[in-house]
């Protein structure tokens, strides 16, 4: 757990990620080792953008306006570390994607996130016109099970004018009141890099272990 008094980490060169892999199922993905943060959320929230906005690589992973697209889990290294990982999870909920194949997602999703030792936080795209849908509480109860940090980006800010912009990241705040040890909530925004270097300095702290604390 980190505190006020910890020393600042390191920071990583996100703009340094390379594409690793891309997973169908937990067995397939990289060895459990290292540490590794997973960027969750709704299909369509801003996922891939997100990873793009922060790597400074417009095509790392791959953004649609056909939502769905990223079907697989996809590995990212960063400093040509392939024990440092962005992950980008499935898209969950896309209305024309078949009922099985949804019931499958969702499971190789669940067994990622509850088998995945190496783990360290969940960063959970909501937009910010809607968010804590009910997938999205139930990322926030299954990282609350292995009393796992969550960092929420409130993505599309840009849609949104500074007043109302805000006033749904209070609400959504005051809504998250019990969670707040585990949770915490920005405003983002891909398009026009808004909340990309606080990203990445919640990244920093999760993706800085130490070999003697890993265990
Ligand atoms: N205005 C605006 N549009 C955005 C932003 N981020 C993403 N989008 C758009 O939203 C759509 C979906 O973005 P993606 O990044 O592909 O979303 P995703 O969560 O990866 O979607 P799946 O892979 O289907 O789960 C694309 O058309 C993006 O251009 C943003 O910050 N502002
Ligand atoms: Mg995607």
């Amino acid at each position: 757990m980190s505190t006020l008094h910890d020393s600042p980490v390191p920071r990583l060169n996100y703009p340094t990620a390379r594409f690793l892999i891309s997973a169908p199922t937990l067995a397939l993905c990289p060895d459990d080792t290292g540490a590794e943060v997973a960027f969750a959320g709704r299909s369509n929230a801003g996922k891939s953008s997100a990873i793009n906005a922060l790597t400074q690589q417009n095509a790392l992973a791959r953004t649609s306006r056909t939502p769905g697209r990223t079907q697989l889990i996809n590995f990212f290294s960063v400093m040509n570390d392939e024990s440092r990982r962005l992950v980008d999870l499935p898209g969950y909920g896309y209305a024309k994607v078949p009922e099985a194949v949804k019931i499958e997602w969702q499971q190789h999703l669940s067994e990622y996130l509850r088998g995945r030792f190496s783990l360290r936080g969940l960063v959970l795209l909501m937009d910010v016109r809607h968010p804590l849908t009910e997938f999205d509480q139930m990322m926030l109860e299954f990282a609350d099970q292995r009393g796992m940090p969550v960092h929420i980006l409130l993505t599309k800010a840009d849609k949104l004018k500074k007043g109302p912009a805000s006033a749904a990241l209070q609400k959504v705040r005051s809504r998250l009141k019990e969670w707040e040890d585990l949770v915490s909530v920005q405003l983002f925004s891909s398009l026009k890099r808004q909340g990309v270097d606080t990203l990445s300095q919640t990244l920093d702290r999760w993706l800085h272990t130490p070999e003697e604390t890993e265990h």
